[in-house]
């Protein structure tokens, strides 16, 4: 396997999953922190009273009801993003390791939070910015470079709670305020950025994704909208601040089969990747498609743009596309076997068994050669340098103790990887798509962003946290610790274990 020189092999969190220091340093609320452990991306019937006395019962994406119609965190609830995996207190460790592992770059997002607490303040919070200066200091020191996320699955609850987040748009305004103040922070020291994180989830899970509740046709195109507006200005305000700055997306992707040959399966296959496609070819292209302007026109959902707003995406489309790729889905228009094959899939993917993959533990099917369909479709409707930012898989890893250490023997993780890596070999050397880098998902143990536990394990580095948030949190190397690092060391040529 030959990678090109410069490659960024790495890994990748989100401050909401490892982070912790929940109430530290004058951080804010933000949504996954109101978010409890357990299944987090099902719709349930949420009942609550409003001030006026009256009683609503509707479904959301909560995961608590909401007091007063006031999201928030409510006594008795358990919420695993409090704790994380105490990243707050243990990044020097958690970096040294990531620089024995020889890191070229580490996917980490900042808590928009722990900057503006609710969001709206007109001053940033200084001891949330001198957390991310000790970071991204810490890792120079190894020479990784930081591959920042802006918003990952983190909105602040004020936003929710005066604005309805991202269904309004004025959160745009204040979402700039914050891309400015971190990227006239950070000029120099960070220069790769990511806008939202997988932000086609809004239409799947709008809580955990945006801070919004429901998922209507008219409050998803809204929700997109304004975060599609909101990157644009982002690529804008960091090329402006720093030329230097190289800015991409990041959608949570897949590779979408027909169940059969039946051209009405080819044909629901094909409109079941438009909705990733949608996302990519505004921020790739900088407009609307027309079948999504059609299906808003079908669907009586009310969209339109101004001359000024259809300008901001024309200017503000992304330097680099990224994704993450976990699993494919196979499409069917047949109700019986709609009714009867599915797997338990993820909240973005889901859908149908496919009878010749494997899955995972949490029915996530393992397609390697999907990656590289991914990979190909992206380069040849775009033509921009790609970055797969996410991939893995998780899985119950155990410590056993063995001649007096505490080992984790997690052979599943290095197959999967490495089948995904000669995936993306083969994309770059046989079909000559460019690509930036890799860095895999949950490079260290955290909480699962879909059902919050913690024994759902993707990282090389073992952390010891239970699903109950028991456990001293200390950090073991797991086998496939020692396979990476070899791999990145040699370039993505040795990948032996
Ligand atoms: C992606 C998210 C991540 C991450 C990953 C794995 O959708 O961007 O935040 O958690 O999926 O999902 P899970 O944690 O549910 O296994």
């Amino acid at each position: 396997m030959k990678f090109p020189k410069g490659f960024l092999w790495g890994g990748a969190v989100a401050a909401n999953q490892y982070e912790g220091g929940f109430a530290e340093g004058g951080k804010g609320v933000n949504s996954s922190d109101c978010t409890t452990r357990g299944s987090r991306t099902k719709l349930r019937t949420v009942t609550y009273k409003t001030s006026d006395g009256v009683i609503h019962e509707e479904p959301m994406f909560m995961m608590n009801a909401p007091e007063d119609a006031q999201f928030g965190c409510f006594e008795g609830f358990d919420y695993p993003s409090h704790q994380g995996i105490d990243f707050y207190h243990r990044y020097k460790e958690d970096i040294a390791l990531f620089g024995e592992m020889g890191f070229k770059t580490f996917r980490l997002s900042i808590n928009w939070a722990r900057i503006y607490p609710t969001g709206m303040e007109e001053q940033p919070n200084e001891e949330g910015l001198k957390f991310y200066d000790r970071v991204f200091d810490e890792m120079k020191k190894y020479g990784i470079k930081p591959l920042v996320t802006l918003s990952h699955y983190e909105t602040p609850i004020g936003l929710s709670n005066k604005l309805g987040s991202w269904t309004n748009r004025e959160t745009i305004k204040y979402w700039e305020r914050y891309v400015r103040t971190v990227g006239e922070r950070y000029k120099g020291k960070v220069q790769l950025w990511l806008t939202f994180n997988e932000i086609n989830v809004a239409a799947m899970s709008p809580w955990m994704s945006s801070g919004v509740g429901r998922n209507t046709p008219q409050i998803v195109a809204d929700i997109s909208k304004h975060q599609l507006l909101a990157s644009a200005r982002a690529v804008q305000i960091l090329h402006e601040i720093d030329p230097a700055n190289k800015v991409g997306n990041m959608v949570a992707y897949g590779a979408n089969y027909p169940y059969t040959c039946n051209p009405d399966d080819v044909w629901a296959a094909k409109q079941a990747m438009r909705s990733y496609h949608f996302y990519e070819d505004v921020q790739a292209r900088g407009y609307y498609p027309s079948y999504k302007l059609k299906e808003y026109e079908r669907e009586g959902v009310s969209f339109s743009l101004t001359p000024e707003e259809a300008e901001t995406l024309k200017k503000g489309t992304v330097d680099f596309l990224s994704f993450s790729y976990y699993m494919s889905s196979v499409t069917s228009v047949d109700p019986e076997i709609l009714a009867k094959d599915r797997t338990a899939g993820n909240m973005a993917l889901g859908g149908l068994r496919n009878p010749y993959l494997k899955a995972s533990d949490w029915g996530w099917q393992i397609d390697p050669l999907g990656l590289r369909v991914a990979l190909n479709e992206l380069w040849e409707r775009y033509q921009k340098p790609l970055f797969v930012v996410e991939n893995g898989m998780g899985t119950q890893d155990v410590l056993v103790e063995e001649n007096g250490r505490k080992v984790c023997h997690d052979h599943a993780h290095v197959e999967y990887l490495r089948d995904h890596i000669k995936a993306m070999g083969d994309a770059i050397n046989e079909d000559g798509v460019e690509l930036m880098g890799y860095t895999p998902w949950g490079c260290i143990d955290l909480v699962s962003a879909s059902t919050g536990e913690m024994h759902k394990r993707y990282g090389f580095i073992y952390v010891d946290y239970q699903d109950d948030g028991s456990g001293d949190g200390n950090r073991y190397r797991k086998d496939s610790f020692y396979w990476w690092k070899k791999v990145i060391a040699s370039n993505g040529e040795d990948l032996t274990d």
